[in-house]
């Protein structure tokens, strides 16, 4: 198994560390070359039959593809980046990764061990630096330590409740050669329900006349989703997932009803406010899911509340549960499932119908100004691709029409940063379909969104991932523009953006790109978009006169 297990002298901190990688499991690594970590380069040249290494334009867009790839394996995605401004620049995904619950190791290389500590070139302290926003930040001042210190960041980043570790490789540590053994692959644990508390639930089920169950969070696996739904089947319980998390049902599941998101479903809103108990399962009922913070009551909901969720710290941290439960996702659904469950009246299967119909009335596209109608568009995509296609975005008011008008069939399928971080969709449909080849990966863009990250088009054509992106030209960071005629109507200063030519910026990097001016034209050009052998733009001009599927400038600027 190991790279050089023929020298007496060992191997040296490159080889041990990529070693450890191989044993645990990873296929697929990113990067930003820099010279702080050419040991670990040339281990993973010896080993490039078995690990892929993907070399990317900005850390910003390698870390963001390696926290992709944590998010749709469940396993740790693997970046590399070099010290100082590389670190900085991958900063953005460990918070991603953060605030998403996604595992994530980040190697950052570090100066030398015998000038640590003087500001040599490009030195930082990344336990200062990544100690507020990473799971876990360590340097590893030996070689002989590296098997220990990786196994743990495996660990750490997927126990629980998932998240990023950040280690630092002085250079000449790298270089340092190591006779230490190898660990075995690592072990991810997550606690499990009592029986106690599950019976606890039961009884709060059976008093309850209008449940809610509310999905969220990270932690879960394919299984376990589908073990949930069949647990909310089995004690008629409506399904609402909150923002970012529409992919923990199928969407055309009968129970679901809804996200619950910025831009929700006012009928869903009702809906929670009217319900008497609400079973959270993995949301934290952060501020995007709780109309910042007014949605429940704080610290006592009104709502019976029970809530489970994997990261015992959780539990009270805004809100009082009714029945806390601290638990795996996996573990929680599996033993939910076996539950035995009582008759369902016919009040609440009349409810859930209801509640679903609402849900199914407010995801029909609507009347819109100008040829782009967004909504159908997203409608027709919801309609014709397969179920197991990627959808990817960042944020901006172009993902109201992604989360409203999609519907999510497949666990995993959402690329969508709960963080709110612009230019995520592209890297993230671009680790999508390394990962997965034979699956459509779309991204959806802004004009803002898509220049954050727009450099990693040359990656996509490097490595022929084909992803299909879909550019929304608005000519502004409309979202923005929405927040400033909200409070200081007609005053427009800082939202607008001039824009290079998306279709020519596209060819020029190797991509297939074209303009569709209107909804009709769609169709086709998507068809032509999949069968361009290559990555390929579609550019969507839109009015800037539109905020929301709902709202425009004249709308506010009356209100
Ligand atoms: C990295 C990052 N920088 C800034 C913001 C603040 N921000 C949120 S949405 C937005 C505008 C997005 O513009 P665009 O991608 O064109 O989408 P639009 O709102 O116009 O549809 C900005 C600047 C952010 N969320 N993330
Ligand atoms: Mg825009």
């Amino acid at each position: 198994m190991n790279i050089n297990t023929s020298s007496s002298k060992g191997r040296t901190g490159g080889q041990v560390l990529v070693d450890a990688l191989r044993i645990n499991g990873v296929r697929t690594v990113y990067c930003v070359p820099g010279e702080s970590f050419l040991p670990v380069l040339d281990a993973l040249y010896l080993v490039r039959d078995d690990i892929d290494l993907i070399t990317c334009r900005q850390e910003g867009g390698a870390t963001h593809m390696a926290e992709a790839q944590g998010k749709i394996t469940g396993e740790p995605g693997i970046c590399f980046v070099t010290r100082g401004p590389g670190s900085t620049n991958a900063s953005i995904a460990v918070h991603t990764a953060r605030q998403d619950s996604t595992p994530l190791i980040l190697f950052v290389g570090q100066v030398e061990r015998g000038v640590l500590g003087r500001e040599a070139w490009q030195e930082l302290d990344y336990r200062q630096m990544f100690g507020s926003i990473a799971k876990w930040v360590d340097q590893v001042d030996s070689a002989d330590r590296l098997p220990e210190m990786i196994s743990r960041a495996f660990s750490v980043a997927t126990s629980g409740r998932p998240g990023p570790v950040v280690l630092a490789l002085p250079e000449d540590m790298l270089f340092e050669l190591s006779t230490v053994k190898d660990a075995q692959k690592y072990q991810s644990s997550q606690s499990a329900p009592t029986q106690e508390s599950l019976a606890q639930m039961q009884d709060l089920i059976s008093k309850a006349q209008k449940p809610l169950l509310i999905l969220g969070g990270g932690g879960w696996n394919a299984q376990a989703t589908l073990d949930i739904a069949q647990f909310s089947e089995a004690f008629g319980l409506p399904v609402a997932c909150v923002f970012r998390r529409q992919d923990l049902i199928n969407n055309q599941h009968s129970n679901y009803v809804g996200e619950i998101g910025l831009g929700m479903n006012p009928k869903l809103h009702e809906q929670i406010d009217e319900s008497d108990l609400l079973i959270v399962v993995g949301a934290r009922m952060g501020e995007t899911s709780t109309n910042a913070y007014t949605l429940l009551d704080i610290p006592n909901p009104k709502q019976t509340f029970i809530h489970i969720h994997s990261d015992a710290n959780e539990l009270g941290h805004v809100y009082q549960p009714t029945l806390g439960i601290n638990s795996g996702l996996a573990t929680f659904a599996a033993a939910a499932k076996k539950l035995n469950a009582p008759a369902i009246s016919s009040d609440k299967k009349e409810r859930i119908v209801k509640a679903r119909q609402h849900y199914l009335d407010f995801i029909k596209p609507l009347e819109t100004i100008g040829p782009i109608n967004l909504g159908e568009i997203v409608s027709y995509l919801n309609k014709t691709i397969p179920e197991d296609s990627y959808i990817a975005n960042g944020a901006g008011n172009y993902t109201l029409w992604v989360q409203r008008f999609f519907q999510y069939k497949k666990f995993k399928t959402q690329l969508a940063p709960a963080s709110g971080t612009m230019g995520y969709g592209l890297p993230a449909a671009i680790a999508a379909k390394i990962e997965h080849p034979e699956r459509l990966s779309i991204c959806f863009a802004g004009d803002g969104c898509f220049l954050m990250n727009g450099q990693e088009l040359a990656t996509a054509v490097q490595y022929q991932a084909n992803v299909i992106i879909i550019v929304v030209n608005n000519g502004m960071y409309g979202s923005i523009r929405m927040h400033q005629e909200r409070h200081y109507p007609g005053n427009v200063w800082g939202s607008s953006l001039s824009n290079p030519n998306f279709i020519d910026l596209a060819k020029a990097y190797g991509a297939h790109a074209e303009l569709v001016e209107k909804t009709a034209d769609f169709p086709a050009a998507f068809e032509r978009a999949e069968n361009a052998g290559r990555p390929a733009l579609i550019e969507l001009q839109t009015s800037d006169e539109i905020l929301t599927p709902r709202l425009t400038v004249s709308d506010l600027r009356r209100a």
